[in-house]
């Protein structure tokens, strides 16, 4: 028998910045998804999806797929439940959080934890963040990803580094600085590619011999947590040399004087050299390439920073620095040149109306979510945290010092809800643990960080077993906890056309660029739910063409007032990481080698780690060395190893070679803890000290030694 059956549009829900179309195509009278592909009409996707995610039916249909509310029985962490009802789910979660608001710990002792297991704006984000905030829990700060980088951006920029990304096929010397961009932005990955099919050098500064840089046409092997001082040296040679756009400089920056006496002063190559472990002659050839990249290439230069140089203790100062030299250089005026972090900030959605902070209690506590072994253990100012509620997150697995994560969570005085797709390691220490629909299952709306189009996502089948989305869990807790209806009682759609500001224009704020604040006129939600609709920008955009930053000054600070008032140093400079060998040989004489945990392609942070297909393409734990390393410690390639700090210790399978320099060892993630030897991953010895600026997480900040296990 032959019926056509119909397709749906849908986007890519995970936290990664390509937000790709899909089109998902169903058997509606089996409620159920047969085929899912990469929309060939969205002009970022182009027809194709990574491998992940062109296996998500494995996931839909996962015969682990969480699909009933389920009630602990065992010990926590033994991850053994039984089933309940939702109404039963409901009334035993309500009753703990208003037995906690009511103790003399108040509501604050309520910790909401969540991130991007989907970045659709419903989801991520809307009910959740009023339920909470109407009940006065503490309030998270979304710190464990991308706050160190926003923060450094905002002091140069006032916003994002950004542009076009579309545009960057006209860049002819594109620089993946401290991003697998192969891997994580793998539709970007293509428009380099194209640029570079029309002449353009491409660079990758990476202490690993990531997928990018081993494809790309320069590796440069920095050490880890160093990259100020290299942008800082590459200033040097650009004022020394005279490659700087005056004219940029005199009309749209603050501080250019100033910054060419810190760099003359201090950032001769030489010293650069010994900071960055990069020889006088890569950083002299980089800093030409770069700064006359038109002459030499035929067009600008643009710096594709992602996250790599933002997980170290100056990893905030770090991207301050770098953004600071499309200025000098005047790339900015060009189509595609410049420096590209994220495109977030060019979506104007009213967050305000999503989770109306209107309804914080004043003088409400915020916890640091890269902190959550010191909340758990009650060493954070304000009431112990008594009750958590989990969600889009996987904390036993993604946060640093994890071995004092897990026993927080082992703690029997704490209330414990986890909402996921899946049984978790967090779940498996939940009190209370609910199942929630995939992406296929209900309907939302994205913007995105890597490209400049918004979409719905319309739901393909209906929720599996008695999974329900986010939104509705937290419309089923606020009916039982009494709350006003006008607060709860709204529509998914509802949200979403308050989230594009419809009807009517949303307010427009400090940290957008004017023209951002337009972005969505004349785009309604019935567009978005017929495929991607770009966003009211014009071809190429290129924000910064003519200066236009939304900086106190309207220019790029090169020199920051607003950082020296606060106390800190008003120009870029060098942040060493707070675990550097260079400055704290104490610490290196136990823990020599500087450990980087990034994901593994075949995962996205921890998720798709349960499904087989991706496990085994991830291989297993590995640790990779230098022959150096491994042979001063009688460390054979192939060989168990075991890789500590004084936070704790994990074992992996020693892969020797050269896609590390000495005093570097890379190993991948993030793993299950379920799935590894010792029931622990990277994250038992990763730091939760923070970053400089934005209170961000310092994964990659992190000293240790290897020996035979
Ligand atoms: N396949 C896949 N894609 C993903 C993700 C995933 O888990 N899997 N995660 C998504 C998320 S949440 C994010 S935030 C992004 C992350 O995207 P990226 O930032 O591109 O990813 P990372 O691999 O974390 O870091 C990039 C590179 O930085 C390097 N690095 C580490 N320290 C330094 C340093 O000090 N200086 C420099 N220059 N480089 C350094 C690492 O070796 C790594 O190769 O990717 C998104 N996309
Ligand atoms: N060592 C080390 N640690 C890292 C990193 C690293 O590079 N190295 N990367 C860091 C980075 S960049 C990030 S962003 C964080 C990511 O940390 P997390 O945000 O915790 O990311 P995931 O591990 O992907 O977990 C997301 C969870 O959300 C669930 N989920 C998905 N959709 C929904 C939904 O609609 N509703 C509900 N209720 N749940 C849903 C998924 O099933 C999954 O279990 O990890 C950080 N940790
Ligand atoms: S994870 Fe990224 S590349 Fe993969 S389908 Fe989703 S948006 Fe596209
Ligand atoms: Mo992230």
């Amino acid at each position: 028998m032959t019926r056509e059956l119909p397709t749906v549009r849908a986007v890519c829900p995970h936290d990664c910045p390509d937000t790709c179309g899909l089109v998902v195509t169903v058997d509606p009278v089996a409620n159920r998804a047969v085929a899912l592909r990469g929309d060939r009409d969205h002009p970022f996707t182009r027809g194709f999806l990574c491998q992940k995610v062109a296996n998500y039916l494995d996931r839909v249909y996962h015969p682990e797929r969480l699909l009933y509310p389920m009630r602990r029985v065992g010990k926590k962490g033994d991850g053994r439940f039984e089933r309940i009802g939702w109404a039963e789910a409901v009334r035993t979660i309500a009753d703990r959080l208003r037995a906690v608001a009511a103790s003399p710990d108040g509501p604050q002792a309520v910790l909401p934890y969540s991130y991007a297991g989907t970045m659709g704006k419903l989801m991520y984000g809307s009910l959740d963040r009023r339920f909470f905030h109407r009940l006065g829990a503490s309030l998270l700060d979304r710190t464990i990803c991308a706050t160190a980088g926003a923060a450094g951006c905002d002091v140069t920029l006032g916003t994002r580094a950004m542009l076009d990304p579309e545009a960057a096929v006209n860049a002819r010397y594109v620089v993946n600085w401290g991003s697998n961009t192969s891997v994580t932005n793998t539709h970007f990955w293509k428009v380099e590619f194209e640029a570079r099919k029309r002449g353009a050098r491409i660079v990758t500064i990476d202490p690993y011999r990531s997928p990018t840089a081993a494809k790309s046409d320069w590796w440069i092997p920095i050490r880890p947590g160093t990259d100020a001082a290299l942008a800082l040296g590459v200033m040097h040679v650009l004022f020394r040399e005279g490659w700087v756009d005056r004219d940029y400089l005199d009309n749209h920056c603050v501080g250019a004087d100033q910054l060419r006496d810190r760099v003359m002063t201090e950032f001769a190559p030489a010293r650069v050299a010994a900071i960055t472990g990069l020889s006088v002659d890569e950083i002299e050839r980089f800093a030409r390439e770069y700064g006359r990249s038109r002459e030499l290439f035929g067009g600008p230069a643009l710096i594709r920073l992602n996250y790599g140089l933002q997980r170290h203790g100056g990893g905030g100062t770090a991207v301050r620095t770098v953004v600071c030299l499309p200025a000098l250089t005047g790339d900015w005026r060009h189509p595609g040149g410049g420096a590209l972090l994220s495109t977030s900030k060019a979506y104007p959605f009213d967050d305000t109306f999503l989770t109306r902070p209107d309804l914080i209690p004043p003088g409400t506590r915020t916890i640091n979510m890269t902190q959550l072994a010191e909340a758990l253990h009650g060493e954070l100012p304000g009431p112990p945290v008594k009750a958590l509620f989990v969600y889009n997150s996987n904390p036993a697995a993604v946060c640093p010092d994890q071995s004092r994560v897990l026993s927080g969570l082992r703690r029997d005085d704490l209330f414990t809800v986890v909402h996921d797709q899946f049984q978790t390691d967090t779940a498996d220490y939940a009190d209370i643990l609910l199942p929630a629909t995939t992406q296929l299952e209900h309907f939302d709306l994205h913007g995105s960080y890597g490209h400049l189009y918004v979409q719905a996502n319309n739901a393909a089948v209906a929720p599996l077993g008695e999974a329900k989305p986010n939104t509705e869990v937290f419309r089923l807790l606020a009916r039982e906890m009494g709350y006003e209806p006008e607060l709860f009682d709204i529509s998914d759609e509802e949200l979403a056309r308050g989230a594009l500001g419809e009807p009517g224009a949303s307010a427009f704020g400090f940290g957008m660029p004017q023209e951002v604040a337009a972005a969505f006129d004349g785009i309604t939600l019935d567009d978005t739910k017929r495929g991607p609709v770009r966003l009211n920008l014009p071809a190429d955009w290129a924000p910064f063409a003519e200066g236009n930053f939304p900086t106190p000054s309207g220019k790029c600070e090169l020199y920051s007032e607003r950082e020296g008032r606060a106390g800190r140093d008003p120009l870029p400079h060098y942040q060493p990481p707070h675990e550097d060998p260079q400055t704290r040989p104490d610490l290196a004489a136990d823990y020599p080698l500087q450990l980087l945990t990034p994901p593994v392609p075949a995962f996205l942070n921890s998720t798709f780690a349960n499904i087989e297909k991706q496990r085994a393409s991830a291989g297993g734990v590995t640790l990779e060395m230098h022959p150096a390393d491994a042979e001063a410690r009688g460390i054979a390639d192939g060989q168990p190893v075991s890789v500590f700090n004084a936070r704790g210790r994990f074992r992996a399978t020693a892969s020797v070679g050269e896609s590390v320099k000495p005093g570097v060892v890379v190993s991948l993630g993030i793993w299950w803890n379920r799935y590894t030897a010792d029931g622990v991953n990277g994250n038992t010895t990763t730091s939760t000290a923070l970053t400089d600026l934005g209170g961000g997480a310092t994964f990659f900040d992190n000293l240790v030694q290897v020996e035979r296990a």
